[in-house]
């Protein structure tokens, strides 16, 4: 059995469970339940308010969890502002700095693969600007530094694309494109949902402008994500919500507002939340994203290695470099095949994965995707596998 296991409670009520879906969303650590009590045991109260020792402790605790996802990302402490999670920090990004940028005959940079929130929110806005939307042509179902030059141009403003499929688990080379815009007179937006879990992000390397993930992929709690900015970019931009503890001075007339991250963060913070994500940053360090990146590449291929064999299964991500399997069994539902799966004790996704352009473009309306994470083994793996050639053989009966 993988050690790492006995790091998540879920593990103890189903011991033989084969979690395969960790794209959707990870386990949750003991340190990241045990970091959460802590904070709604010992303290409980507001952040940047009371003038006494509890609150005092609260906000250190909140900053300090700040400080530690900049430090997991390379980021400076004010370039870290806390959401709700990936698609709200895309969100306030496209309505803050997108509205101000765009206008009309502008070019926004996306690509059929992306996730639902990294895309409608860029719909919306192209949209109301009158502005285009452009797609990175494919090749191979991958988005490439060639076909994304051949789209760039000099209306482009914004380039907005994941850092990694959550469909096909492709990663894209975002490095170079970020280089590429930025010579263009582009800023790069990325949706770091589906890279942050697994590997090590450096934004200051990526040179990307925004960055944006959330905590419940990464063992972290639900409820919180991250929108990193450059600080000159946070700098010079309107808040999307306004209220209390973003407000520095407000008269009947006017008002002032906090400097970067606060003015960002309208209300009562994501508190407890924003504290376990600190706590599953250190978590993830210390299991080491050398080993996290091998390692579930390694089980994923045990997989891969006999679905491959099997007749009755369309993989449409065989060379995938992460821990992500998309497949379809032919003339079967996914939903049917999931039901079986289940019943087997395999936890994995049916569905468009929110990401229904890149399912159309697998001529699909749905697929299976099973995920892996570090904490899943070769048995695992083999429990897939069985379970799949179960629920072949089941449905070759009709
Ligand atoms: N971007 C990508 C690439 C994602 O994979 C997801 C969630 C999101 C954005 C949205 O993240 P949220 O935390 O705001 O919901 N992806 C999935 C998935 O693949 N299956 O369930 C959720």
């Amino acid at each position: 059995m993988n050690k790492y296991k006995n790091d998540f409670p879920l593990y103890l009520k189903h011991p033989n469970l084969a979690y395969l879906d960790s794209a959707a969303s990870s386990l949750k650590s003991k340190y990241v339940i045990e970091k959460l009590d802590e904070y709604y045991n010992d303290l409980g109260v507001n952040v940047h308010r009371g003038v006494y020792e509890l609150s005092y402790a609260a906000t250190n605790l909140y900053e300090e969890a700040r400080q530690r996802v900049a430090d997991f990302i390379n980021a400076s402490f004010e370039e870290i502002v806390f959401t709700r999670g990936t698609t709200a920090s895309l969100n306030m990004i496209a309505l803050t700095y997108g509205k101000a940028a765009i206008s009309e005959g502008d070019e926004i940079i996306v690509s059929e693969l992306e996730h639902h929130s990294n895309f409608i929110p860029w719909q919306k806005l192209a949209e109301e600007k009158k502005a285009k939307l452009v797609f990175v042509p494919l090749e191979n179902n991958r988005i490439t530094v060639e076909n994304f030059e051949s789209v760039l141009t000099d209306k482009t403003r914004i380039v907005a694309l994941n850092h990694v499929s959550n469909v096909l688990g492709y990663v894209t080379p975002v490095k170079e494109i970020c280089k590429i815009a930025h010579r263009a007179g582009a800023i790069v937006i990325i949706d770091g949902a589906q890279a942050v879990p697994h590997m090590k992000v450096d934004v200051k390397d990526l040179d990307c402008d925004f960055y944006a993930f959330s905590g419940h992929k990464m063992t972290g709690p639900t409820g919180i994500g991250v929108l990193y900015g450059k600080k000159f970019l946070l700098e010079n931009m309107e808040p999307l919500e306004y209220g209390g503890d973003m407000a520095d001075e407000v008269y009947l007339d006017r008002s002032t507002y906090k400097d970067i991250p606060y003015c960002f963060e309208a209300g009562t913070p994501i508190i407890a939340e924003a504290i376990g994500l600190g706590e599953a940053c250190c978590y993830l360090e210390k299991v080491g994203f050398d080993y996290i990146s091998k390692h579930e590449k390694q089980i994923k291929d045990i997989a891969l290695k006999e679905l491959l064999k099997m007749e009755d299964i369309e993989i449409y991500n065989p060379d995938c470099e992460t821990g992500i399997i998309t497949l379809n069994v032919k003339g079967v539902h996914p939903h049917d095949i999931a039901s079986i799966l289940d019943q087997n004790g395999v936890c994995i996704r049916a569905g468009h994965h929110c990401a229904q352009p890149i399912t159309r473009h697998l001529g699909q309306i749905a697929t299976i995707r099973a995920s892996f994470y570090f904490y899943n083994d070769e048995e695992d793996a083999l429990k897939l596998v069985e379970a799949l050639k179960e629920a072949v053989s089941f449905f070759k009966q009709f």
